[in-house]
């Protein structure tokens, strides 16, 4: 112990007063590099426009779903550097998500039939908007397999709520936004009887199973979905596809696609031609125009009847009210993608080479009109597809998505089958250019690409198929996200990004200065909730309660211990750890870990959390902090010790000594007037300089503070146990003010190096 501290000391002398080692890059030539790595000019120009030097910043965030692992990855462009996964339906033990009680809590939000449901096949982010613009507040994504919906909160970046759909079994047209985040969206994908758990046979198919569309209220005081304002429309057993909200002249209104609109029922074991080939029998399927506006209001009006104690409007009753309306579009379509300027709506069919561009204005027209070509079995007006186009246009073969410039009538449009971006001009229905992509392309994206105000720039290609493009990992490829440069007429390939954690359908992006997150939370704060946790207690207030067979502990967490460090309960107890971490400097995460008992939690600075297990096994369980927090990281730990039935403490034994001399007591004290000599000259400096300008070096500095306030009373401490010759006592003492001078000077220094890289200017 003693002989690393010594070298701690040298360490600080040199992070704070010694010159940095001057460096300089090796004495190739670019093109040596080029030669040695056989780069081409295009090469250079790619790594060019994509390298993010050291230290600097993307332009754009990416939320990407993270496809069956249900998380969120978040990158930056043009980097493509993964920069967190944030837990939605998945426990993901680095941010104790699962793992404490704060966020089990909101997990057990998406437990369906009372089960929990631990994974999710996440499809469609979607970010919050204001006024048909991204906010950067809300990201929204749902799971495909089991019918949720989850809330995360752009603060933190944390998970808030998981909201169950309770009339389907499976959706897939969702998360999609209003243009003022009033719905987020969420279309079926697999009909079946809207009533949980009830049974019918395929045979009533037509007549039981059933699709729909939800809107979920969004209440953006309380960063929740509100689901009791929430509603559903039911809708024929079609299959449900994509979905977009209208914006602009449109607003007010959703569309829809479908598939399977045949309502073909498979059988392939009992000698049925498959669902592939019945569902794609006919020429079209149907895109669904729905007033969502007026549907709301109808609502509102007590016009819904409850399912599952949620609103759901009647088909009979959107069609008598005029809200619901069925527009044939060509078979098995995909992406249904309002433009920018909401006049229209793009829709692309996977077995047919066109895209199909409806005219909103069109629509409304046939419906003022009364014009229909008929009624679907359900009673639903059919608008003829000839009086709702707007144009048609042959991009190639398997359009599925479509995603738009901010160049005016420019959109883009992956083609599965082909391997292909397509962009074009949807008001002149011409080809503009196309570029091969790396394999079978999904979803494209492009930035803030589904509002009103496309961002240009950027395209990502969400490639199913990897194939050959990256080092093999075995028969499971890792997707490969490419950067196309959509900035002139050509579109450029930039980068493969391999992505390793499920299928991502669908991403978002946003201008990153639009994201505005937290650094740190106020002291007690259950981030979860983001209200005050019981569980919090101040410094110098830690306590463990014992309340019969319940123990709990309300600890804190500060560079490097963990109070208590010791909790002792018996066997069969029911433990309960609540954990405040105090720090305010950025970036200070303690985590908690206690041995064998599967529980963990990230306390960022700021944050309470709380774990909570039955010490059913007596023994010696050590915890300890899992976060690499400081020099004496390794030093935070503690002994939870659980005591079999009926222990009592045998002979006393003394705990285990030092056998310290006075020589290395008064090296202690030496250390320790050495040290204050460095913080001297740290504070100097900082109080010589503008410092208060900068509250990221402010929240350092009262950090820093606060370590050194604790060394209160202790000099006399050790003088004490010096005079009567207890060096044992005397040197432990002396050393401990050492510790807090530690983590004062290395806040402190990290205070200075942020002052001396911003810039800071001297004040006196
Ligand atoms: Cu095309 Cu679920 Cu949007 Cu996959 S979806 S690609
Ligand atoms: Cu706190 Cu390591």
């Amino acid at each position: 112990m003693i002989r690393l501290t010594k070298c701690a000391v040298s360490v600080l002398l040199a992070t704070g007063f010694g010159l940095g080692a001057t460096s300089a890059f090796s004495a190739d030539t670019l093109q040596d590099v080029m030669k040695a790595r056989g780069l081409s000019q295009q090469d250079l120009m790619a790594a060019a426009k994509t390298y993010v030097p050291t230290g600097k910043r993307d332009d754009f965030m990416v939320f990407s779903s993270g496809g069956q692992s249900g998380q969120v990855i978040v990158y930056g462009i043009p980097s493509m550097r993964i920069l967190k996964y944030i837990g939605v339906f998945t426990p993901e033990p680095w941010q104790g998500y699962g793992f404490d009680e704060q966020s089990k809590k909101v997990l057990a939000g998406g437990r369906i039939d009372g089960k929990d449901i631990t994974w999710g096949d996440t499809h469609h982010p979607a970010l919050s908007e204001t006024n048909g613009e991204s906010d950067g507040q809300f990201l929204f994504i749902n799971d495909k397999a089991n019918p949720r919906i989850a809330v995360i909160d752009l603060q933190d970046f944390e998970t808030k709520q998981i909201v169950v759909n309770p009339i389907y079994k499976s959706e897939h047209g969702g998360t999609f936004v209003t243009p003022n985040t009033e719905y987020i969206f969420e279309a079926a994908q697999y009909p079946a009887p809207l009533e949980n758990k009830k049974f019918y046979p395929l045979e009533e198919f037509n007549e039981k199973y059933r699709g729909g569309m939800t809107y979920w209220k969004f209440d953006r005081k309380k960063g929740l979905v509100d689901t009791a304002a929430s509603f559903s429309i039911e809708l024929p057993p079609y299959s449900q596809d994509l979905s977009d909200a209208g914006k602009g002249p449109s607003d007010g209104w959703s569309f829809t696609n479908s598939f399977c609109a045949e309502r073909y029922v498979g059988g392939i074991e009992k000698g049925r031609p498959p669902y592939e080939a019945g569902c794609s029998a006919k020429d079209t399927d149907y895109l669904h125009v729905i007033n969502w506006r007026k549907a709301a209001e109808l609502v509102k009006a007590g016009k819904a009847k409850k399912i599952n104690g949620h609103d759901v409007l009647s088909m009979e009753t959107a069609i008598k009210e005029g809200i619901l309306f069925l527009v044939p579009e060509p078979k098995s379509p995909h992406g249904a993608d309002v433009t920018p300027d909401g006049k229209m709506i793009i829709v692309a069919g996977k077995l047919d080479t066109h895209v199909s561009v409806f005219s909103f204005e069109k629509i409304q027209a046939a419906i003022k009109a009364g014009k229909f070509e008929g009624k679907d079995p359900y009673g639903i007006p059919v608008i003829a597809m000839k009086d709702a186009l707007h144009t048609q246009v042959s991009l190639g073969l398997g359009p599925l998505h479509t995603q738009y410039d901010s160049k005016p009538c420019v959109a883009y449009t992956s083609l599965y089958v082909d391997s292909q971006v397509a962009k074009w001009n949807y008001c002149e229905g011409k080809v503009l250019d196309k570029i091969s992509v790396h394999y079978n392309i999904g979803h494209l994206m492009t930035m803030e690409g589904d509002t009103t105000k496309p961002k240009g720039h950027y395209l990502v290609a969400l490639n199913k198929l990897a194939i050959d493009r990256f080092n093999p990992v075995g028969p499971l490829h890792p997707q490969n996200h490419q950067l196309i440069d959509i900035s002139g007429d050509k579109m450029e390939l930039l980068y493969d990004m391999p992505i390793p954690l499920g299928e991502p359908h669908y991403a978002v992006a946003i201008d990153a200065k639009k994201l505005k997150p937290a650094v740190r939370y106020k002291v007690g704060t259950n981030s979860r909730t983001d209200q005050p946790d019981p569980g919090a207690v101040k410094a110098g207030q830690e306590k463990i309660v014992r309340k019969g067979n319940k123990v709990e502990v309300f600890g804190t967490l500060i560079r490097s211990h963990i109070t208590p460090e010791t909790i002792e309960v018996n066997v069969g107890d029911e433990v309960t750890i609540n954990l405040t971490n105090l720090e305010r400097a950025e970036d200070e995460t303690h985590g908690f870990a206690v041995s064998t008992y599967n529980v963990h939690a990230s306390v960022e600075p700021g944050k309470t959390v709380t774990v909570k297990f039955k010490a059913d096994k007596e023994g010696v369980y050590p915890y300890y902090c899992t976060e690499f927090c400081s020099a004496l990281h390794l030093e935070m730990e503690g002994y939870l010790l659980v005591k079999p039935k009926g222990w009592k403490p045998g002979k006393t034994t003394a705990l285990a000594a030092g056998h310290y001399t006075e020589v290395e007591y008064k090296a202690t004290v030496k250390k320790v007037a050495d040290t204050q000599a460095i913080i001297d000259s740290v504070v100097a400096y900082i109080t010589s300089v503008n410092y208060k300008d900068f509250p990221e070096v402010v929240a350092m500095v009262d950090d820093a503070f606060d370590q050194l306030g604790k060394t209160k009373g202790l000099k006399e401490k050790h003088e004490g146990f010096a005079a009567k010759k207890d060096w044992e006592n005397a040197n432990l003492w002396a050393e401990q003010i050492w510790q807090y001078q530690v983590k004062t000077a290395d806040l402190g220094l990290r205070a200075k190096t942020f002052l001396e890289q911003h810039g800071a200017k001297k004040i006196k």
